[in-house]
């Protein structure tokens, strides 16, 4: 099975749990293009009705409307039945890392605001321990003196031997502007982050930060696609 595959084994599962009537976040990524795609299906087909959908991104309103998915927002809906959506990393408390597509925020605010968040990967996304693939955990700053906001940040972690990278767009080099017209500063571990906790309250105190890609204590069960099939593990 290609990992494509698996995203979307995962995906499909998780639609499973969605019920007519729900108000349901949309995620962001290729695991969750997946889900809004099946959902988009269930309503043409008359299977799901009356959903209403609060998208993650720009990227994902686009699909949502595109498949026929009502969409709405938090202001209209501040509590959400259900979210689905994908993470770059899972811990084996379902702590997340997410926000490699850039979509952080909004999918922290929309999956914050769910009564239930499920969290759909491919086995290549469990970890024991977050951060210390050597992967980047993503942090959104305002963009006024980012370079200022991104020392202090990999100086908030000399101990894990942290090195901060502003996010640019390949071909140009440009910073890589979020839908809310933020930067994303990468933070790369060279060693263990040690208590997520602490290390998400030091991110959060600098002014210049807006939202870091720890999820912590937010996912409420786990869909996992791996060779051998997929399974379900609520927290
Ligand atoms: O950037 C994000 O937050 C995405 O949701 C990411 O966490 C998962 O993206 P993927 O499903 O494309 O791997």
């Amino acid at each position: 099975l290609t990992q494509d595959e698996l995203k979307k084994i995962a995906a499909y599962k998780a639609v499973e749990y969605v019920e007519s009537g729900m108000v349901l976040g949309l995620g962001t990524g290729s695991t969750a293009k997946h889900a809004v795609a099946k959902i988009g299906e269930l309503l043409h087909q008359g299977k799901l009705k009356n959903i209403v959908g609060v998208p993650t991104s720009k990227m994902t309103h686009e699909q949502a409307l595109s498949v026929g998915i009502p969409l709405s927002d938090l202001d209209k809906h501040p509590v959400l039945d259900l979210a689905i959506d994908g993470a770059d990393e899972v811990d084996p408390h379902l702590n997340l890392v997410k926000g490699r597509g850039g979509s952080l925020l909004r999918e922290k605010m929309v999956e914050g605001a769910c009564k239930k968040f499920i969290v759909i990967v491919d086995e290549s996304k469990l970890v024991n321990h977050l951060g210390a693939t050597g992967m980047a955990m993503p942090v959104e700053i305002v963009p006024f003196c980012w370079k200022f906001t991104a020392e202090r940040l990999q100086g908030l972690f000399e101990h894990a031997g942290c090195v901060a990278k502003l996010r640019t767009l390949n071909q140009t080099g440009e910073p890589f502007v979020t839908d809310n017209g933020n930067y994303i500063v990468d933070l790369y571990f060279k060693s263990e982050l040690g208590d997520l906790n602490v290390a998400s309250d030091k991110i959060l105190r600098l002014a210049g930060v807006v939202e870091h890609g720890m999820f912590l204590g937010m996912a409420t069960t786990l869909i996992v696609a791996g060779e051998l099939g997929v399974c379900v593990r609520e927290k």
